[in-house]
């Protein structure tokens, strides 16, 4: 593996995520630590549904078995090894952004920030798949977490499937590291799964086994959370590819800018399935001018992503003529010309909430 440099600030931080519930322990990205290509892995959200289980690297085993010609065991050691692939991915839960949606569905009040991007590397999953031998009938692997709750009553562990194409996605990858250091705990020591553009649920954390089975998985995780239900224009079904995304990073809410001053207005834009998002749009609404025409979109200036898998940068310069409250929006389009609607599109579990970003401002 060659190692890219890591940027200054991505390993340990000061910056602490910004806790949403404490049992299990579940924190948003800081506001600042978005500004950074790399979310330092101190600041990157935690998603948790039960804890962070017990993992000691000297004793951690990964199986890969269910419909293979020959079931594998493996050790951290034996993984570390084997060749690493190295990836700028993405990372954003399913439920980022729940709390734009009216009514508000069940679910943890993310704001806008459970989203952040760090770079992994990790054995592709097909390697070893490759060594296993998958039956020809499997259709899908299920991937277990070593955690575990109570759910409906059952003892049920943390799992998720994937197509059997997904999971041999030569990008797929059992990752062993993140931003250039081992995984810490909250992030999926020793081992994660990382499936890149996809919503970070796939990525299962503290990676104990991979199963390959010959009917669709319906575990909890798989077929009653994590899955659209009652959204208009979404088929049914689990939650898969990100859909295309801004957000706002500069200036912040409720900044004072000056009349006929330029103003850095600067962002960050995503999208799933490892295709470039295309264009970002940035305009200024005025919120106190009935009168005034509908603002138009200026195109914004882009950065090239680190990565088909990357989020992109952009910036836009802004000079603001008339003074009062503005709200400064973003909107993203991809190149298969998906568009970040105008308001957020509603599901009964509230996921994939991707509408126009916003932040308001006053010039005086
Ligand atoms: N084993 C396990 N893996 C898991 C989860 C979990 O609760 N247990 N949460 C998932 C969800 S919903 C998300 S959004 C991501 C969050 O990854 P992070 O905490 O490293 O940011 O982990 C995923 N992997
Ligand atoms: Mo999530």
């Amino acid at each position: 593996m060659t190692a890219r440099p890591v940027p200054p600030g991505s390993g340990a931080t000061a910056w602490a995520p910004e806790t949403v519930t404490d049992a299990p322990y579940n924190a948003q990205t800081p506001a600042a630590a978005l500004a950074e290509p790399l979310t330092p892995a101190g600041a990157l959200f935690v998603r948790e549904h039960f804890g962070v289980p017990r993992t000691d690297p000297a004793t951690w085993r990964l199986r890969l078995d269910g419909a293979v010609a020959h079931p594998l065991t493996l050790g951290h050691a034996d993984l570390l090894v084997l060749p690493h692939r190295e990836l700028d991915v993405l990372l954003e839960c399913a439920g980022n952004g729940r709390t734009l949606m009216s009514p508000l569905p069940p679910g943890l009040p993310w704001g806008q920030r459970a989203v952040g991007c760090a770079r992994f590397a990790g054995v592709p999953l097909a390697a070893l798949a490759a060594r296993a031998g998958i039956h020809p009938r499997t259709v899908e692997i299920v991937f277990t977490g070593a955690d575990s709750g109570t759910v409906h009553g059952r003892p049920t562990a943390f799992e998720r499937s994937l197509p059997l194409a997904a999971a041999l996605h030569p990008d797929t990858l059992l990752a062993t590291r993140m931003n250039g250091e081992p995984l810490t705990p909250e992030h999926g020591a020793p081992v994660r799964l990382v499936v890149p553009g996809r919503y970070a649920v796939a990525d299962v954390k503290w990676l104990a086994g991979a199963r390959a089975v010959t009917e669709p998985f319906t575990g909890v995780f798989q077929a009653e959370e994590y899955v659209y239900t009652a959204s208009r224009g979404t088929p049914e079904g689990p939650v898969t590819t990100l859909r295309v995304k801004s957000l706002i990073t500069a200036p912040e809410p409720d900044t004072a800018l000056r009349r006929a001053h330029e103003a850095l207005v600067t962002g960050r834009a995503w999208t799933g399935g490892g295709i470039p998002v295309r264009r970002v749009e940035v305009r200024a609404v005025p919120l106190e001018d009935p009168d005034a025409p509908l603002a138009p979109w200026h195109e914004a200036a882009l950065e090239p992503p680190a990565g088909p898998y990357a989020w992109t940068g952009w910036t836009h310069r802004w000079t603001p003529e008339r003074p009062g409250p503005y709200r400064l929006q973003s909107r993203a389009t991809d190149a298969d010309g998906h568009t970040q609607p105008p308001h957020a599109p509603w599901n009964a579990h509230g996921y994939g909430c991707n509408p126009v970003a916003g932040v308001d401002v006053v010039v005086v």
